[in-house]
């Protein structure tokens, strides 16, 4: 079944997340799946991709991703940090439900991180480094580098780093090179969208600021507009 009965943002094959028109990600963590299905068919045309994480996925199952990947791209935000046979599991699973992209953590090590690339076959994976929120600075942040550095090593699509931190997008750039930087920590974390891309993020992913909106679609638009007009790397 699909969410809108269309193509609500590009489809993409599984491989190299590249096309970033609107470069806004909407992070679906709603744990209704029918109002989850609503906010995605309200800003489908205005974000690039749907982020799906475990709120969604625990109770909407893999059908969700199923579902939403025949739209277009989805991206199982798993934070994968497990052994590499696990990993390999979780995200094998992920691409056969069709995930175009997954989410996992760096701290496990780069034999871990490497199995995800494997098992993504094509598929992207992206490498938390510094976390958003208040704790990422207590521990992540530590290793934020060598965390990026691994990605790079290991062949991932690019990095997560956060929006609430521009200074540390903007740093993390300049080791990741040309590879992908997503950017959470828009909207209810306090980070600004046109700071982001200003530091160098490729793209921005928002959640409750467009799911919890009364006009999803309206907080999307403004949110790729402000984009659009900010001086960007
Ligand atoms: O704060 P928001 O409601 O805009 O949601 C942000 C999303 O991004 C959410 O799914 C969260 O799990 C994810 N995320 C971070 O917020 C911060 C990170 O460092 C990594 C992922």
């Amino acid at each position: 079944m699909s969410v809108g009965g269309g193509t609500f943002f590009p489809t993409l094959p599984l491989g190299p997340f590249v096309r970033l028109r609107h470069r806004l990600i909407l992070a679906a963590d709603l744990t209704d799946v029918d109002r989850a299905r609503a906010v995605v068919q309200a800003v489908g045309d205005r974000v690039d991709a749907i982020k799906v994480n475990w709120p969604l996925v625990l109770v909407g199952g893999l059908g969700i991703v199923r579902d939403l990947a025949k739209d277009g791209y989805v991206l199982c935000d798993f934070k994968i940090a497990d052994i590499p046979n696990t990993n390999r599991l979780i995200v094998e699973e992920a691409v056969r439900a069709g995930a175009s992209g997954v989410i996992c953590h760096g701290f496990p090590g780069e034999d871990s991180v490497r199995a995800c690339v494997d098992a993504a076959k094509g598929g992207d994976v992206f490498v938390v480094t510094e976390m958003s929120h208040p704790g990422g600075q207590e521990y992540t942040a530590k290793f934020a580098e060598d965390f990026a550095r691994l990605a790079v090593r290991a062949g991932a699509a690019g990095i997560i780093a956060p929006a609430t931190r521009p200074d540390r997008v903007k740093a993390l750039r300049s080791i990741v090179g040309a590879r992908l930087i997503l950017a959470p920590g828009v909207g209810a974390q306090g980070g600004k969208a046109s700071d982001a891309v200003g530091a160098g993020a490729d793209a921005v992913i928002v959640g409750r600021a467009i799911y919890e909106a009364k006009d999803p679609a309206k907080v999307a638009r403004e949110i790729a507009d402000e984009i659009r007009s900010s001086p960007s790397r």
